[in-house]
């Protein structure tokens, strides 16, 4: 566990093949400072590496998942510090890159780079208590990592013009009524249903739950035809793997599968 000790700004820890990372900037709602974007960054690469772990859950605190990119560190940043910036430069994309499935576990507000944050997870999870919200116009910004392409995606035109124009924020019942996210719970329930979302990920095999994340989100990039043809393929080719045989013969001998990710 020694990688997981070194963070000062977020939490790891690795249960049942599952690595929690809790975002730990109570002080500052979570804000996204550079260091914890870093150390977020690593932590996610590092998890992804693990063998031991078999799907991820990025989490907040019951107020907050993250109130946004750090303001206070961002306010006095010239042009060329931030055109420079790496960590917010291409924050969503290597988050999106990661291969294992990863939840976000929303409470409290998910604004900003928080909202942009969850919404490069593979899916979101949310309480009760959830708000959604691009409020940088407020601030005289725009959204800067995703809340401008990925919210329109999730939400569509509408919805997404008006929360980027007014700044308006969305609670967890309009949030799942839009597609934003794919459950609501009862906040004392929020870890426990995200937990054993990832747990029921972890038990099945890496090889086609990686593959089957990497179809959905081949669907944002690309024609429906040519996004068929690669889920086609892909298909084929977990004929190659012990774990389709297993899985398929587990089913007629009315057991579980023992999937080995061969
Ligand atoms: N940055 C820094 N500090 C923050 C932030 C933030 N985003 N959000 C909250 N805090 C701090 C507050 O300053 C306060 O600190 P202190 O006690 O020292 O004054 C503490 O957290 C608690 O916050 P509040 O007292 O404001 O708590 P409330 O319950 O009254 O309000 C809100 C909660 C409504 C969430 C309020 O804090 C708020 O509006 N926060 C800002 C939300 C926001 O505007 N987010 C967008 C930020 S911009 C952004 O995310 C851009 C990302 C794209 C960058 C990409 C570049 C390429």
């Amino acid at each position: 566990k020694a990688w997981i000790m070194a963070f000062e700004t977020i939490i790891v820890d690795i249960e049942d093949h599952v690595a929690l990372i809790k975002l730990n900037r109570p002080d500052a709602l979570n804000a996204l400072s550079q260091q914890l974007i870093g150390e977020l960054q690593e932590a996610l690469e590092s998890a992804d590496a693990n063998d031991k772990v078999r799907c991820i859950v990025i989490t907040g605190s019951e107020k907050a998942f993250a109130a946004g990119a750090d303001i206070k560190e961002m306010s006095t940043m010239s042009f060329a510090e931030v055109n420079l910036s790496n960590l917010f430069a291409d924050f969503g994309d290597r988050i999106q890159e990661i291969r294992k499935p990863v939840i976000a576990a929303v409470s409290g507000y998910a604004l900003g780079g928080g909202c942009e944050l969850a919404m490069a997870c593979d899916f979101i999870i949310a309480s009760e208590t959830a708000k959604f919200g691009q409020p940088e116009i407020n601030l005289g910004v725009i959204a800067g990592i995703g809340g401008s392409q990925r919210l329109t995606r999730a939400v569509g035109k509408a919805k997404s013009m008006d929360m980027n124009l007014t700044g308006r924020f969305m609670d967890a019942a309009e949030a799942e009524r839009s597609g934003l996210v794919s459950r609501v719970v009862p906040a004392k329930k929020l870890m426990e249903e995200a937990m054993s979302a990832a747990q029921k990920i972890a038990e099945k095999s890496l090889i086609a739950s990686r593959t089957a994340k990497e179809a959905v989100n081949r669907s944002f990039e690309t024609t429906l035809r040519e996004g068929l043809l690669f889920e086609r393929r892909a298909f084929h080719s977990l004929f190659a793997t012990e774990d389709q045989k297993e899985g398929m013969a587990a089913f007629a001998e009315k057991r579980e599968p023992q999937f080995r990710d061969r």
